[in-house]
């Protein structure tokens, strides 16, 4: 059985040749458990302190820096330790196996953060923004995390709660007072209190879903003829040979993805076969995953050879470009001239491409799961269903609202949603 208050351990950087990686432990009696393979007795909270780690016939394994932490000033609220050990294979492993034998376990994705959010260390808003950081892969992922995480949604929670709140309070006063008490234009009032939620959470709502290009980003595919420069474009683009160059056609056969951050958003550029009559079964199926791929991605790249635009009518969302300027200096209207040897108009294409797609950059409050916004769906739903007739049924209805929001900070269900949140979460985190 799993336990909450297991004594476990991660390392939390990657496990490959670095300078240095770092395993964190977590659970009551880590401090004296790790004093036990240390050649030190003692060590003081919070002071990063050099040391040798042993193996168990009291060999030395490596020299480390070891942290400790006291409960429950620490990430999970419990006893912590952090070692930092130098970056190699065979001494990870040796730690590992020395953790493991003094009643360590591993844990499991997120299963820090888990702990943080169970002894209230963290507010599950801010567990979720936590992953959302780790995760970011471009600068607007990353700014709306860390606005996220540092209260933004928290904030609106809270606002929103507010004014939900006082309309409740507004409504309910409608059920004690008799009639003739109350007071003038209450009915005006509450209308319009609850307009301004149900606009509130409507554009809140429509952002939130705008915004899932910034997570998912925008896919493009590069098509054309044989060697009219693609996957040289793919190359040049992420400044290192990710596709196979030659003069001979034919030379790519399948897609060839990379991601690039592009004015601060995720783009996925596809490489793909050059369309052409078709030479052999692999060419067949390359050429019909192009058209397959150029029919999905938010734009298309038409590499043209000479003028042959029409050729490509079937092809929806397009840019033309011809490339090998530096070679050849002819201008054509409406085809967007690049080189992949010299640079030439590369960056004006992206920056037209970022124009073309994105979305201007929303500001305001963004959230960026579908928890989050399930809730919001059902807080406007229970509002909307509010008349303001039946006046106890208006005020069950603006209640149930109310849940919703706070759904979206509470730790009720705590397992359901302990579950939701860590199921994407990575080890060591
Ligand atoms: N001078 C010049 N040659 C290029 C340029 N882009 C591609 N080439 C050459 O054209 C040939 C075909 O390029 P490639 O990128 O494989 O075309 P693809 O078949 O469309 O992917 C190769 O010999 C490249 O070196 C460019 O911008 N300038
Ligand atoms: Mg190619």
């Amino acid at each position: 059985m799993r336990k909450n208050s297991d004594k476990i351990f991660a390392l939390a950087t990657k496990k490959s040749k670095s300078a240095i990686a770092l395993f964190r432990l977590s659970g009551s009696t880590s401090i004296k458990s790790i004093t036990k393979i240390i050649n030190k007795k003692t060590i003081k909270e919070k002071t990063p302190t050099v040391c040798y780690i042993l193996n168990k016939n009291k060999e030395i394994i490596d020299q480390v820096i070891i942290t400790v932490f006291k409960k429950p000033k620490s990430y999970t609220g419990e006893e912590m330790v952090e070692i930092s050990c130098h970056g190699s294979v065979a001494i990870i492993n040796k730690i590992n196996e020395t953790l493991i034998a003094n009643n360590f376990r591993t844990a499991e994705p997120g299963e820090f953060t888990k702990r943080a959010l169970l002894n209230d260390k963290l507010t599950v808003l801010e567990a979720e923004s936590i992953n959302d950081i780790v995760n970011a892969e471009t600068e607007n992922q990353r700014r709306i995390a860390i606005k996220n995480f540092t209260g933004g949604l928290e904030e609106f929670v809270e606002n929103i709660s507010t004014k939900t709140m006082k309309l409740l309070a507004d409504v309910e006063a409608i059920i004690d007072f008799v009639d003739e008490e109350l007071p003038k234009d209450l009915y005006k009032k509450i209308k319009e209190q609850k307009k301004n939620i149900v606009n509130l959470l409507e554009k809140t709502i429509e952002q939130s879903l705008l915004s899932k290009e910034i997570f998912s980003g925008y896919t493009i595919t590069l098509i054309g003829k044989p060697n009219t420069g693609k996957s040289s474009f793919i190359n040049y683009i992420n400044n290192k040979e990710i596709s196979i160059v030659t003069n001979i056609p034919g030379t790519t056969t399948d897609l060839v993805t990379s991601i690039l951050d592009i004015n601060g958003n995720k783009y996925t550029f596809i490489d793909t076969a050059g369309i052409r009559k078709y030479r052999n079964l692999i060419e067949k199926i390359g050429i019909e995953k192009s058209l397959k791929s150029a029919k999905k991605s938010d734009l298309n790249i038409i590499f043209l050879k000479n003028k042959e635009k029409n050729s490509y009518k079937s092809i929806k969302n397009k840019i033309f470009v011809k490339s090998k300027f530096d070679i050849n200096k002819i201008k054509i209207k409406g085809i967007h001239n690049i080189s992949s040897k010299s640079g030439y108009g590369v960056k004006n294409l992206l920056n037209k491409i970022s124009k073309k797609l994105e979305n201007n950059v929303i500001e305001d409050t963004i959230f960026s799961r579908e928890r989050h916004v399930n809730s919001l769906k059902k807080a406007l739903i229970s509002l909307k269903k509010t008349n303001f007739k039946e006046i106890d049924i208006s005020a069950e209805n603006i209640r149930n609202s109310l849940t919703s929001i706070r759904g979206i900070n509470q730790k009720f269900d705590i397992e359901e949603i302990l579950d939701i949140i860590f199921s994407d979460f990575c080890i060591g985190k």
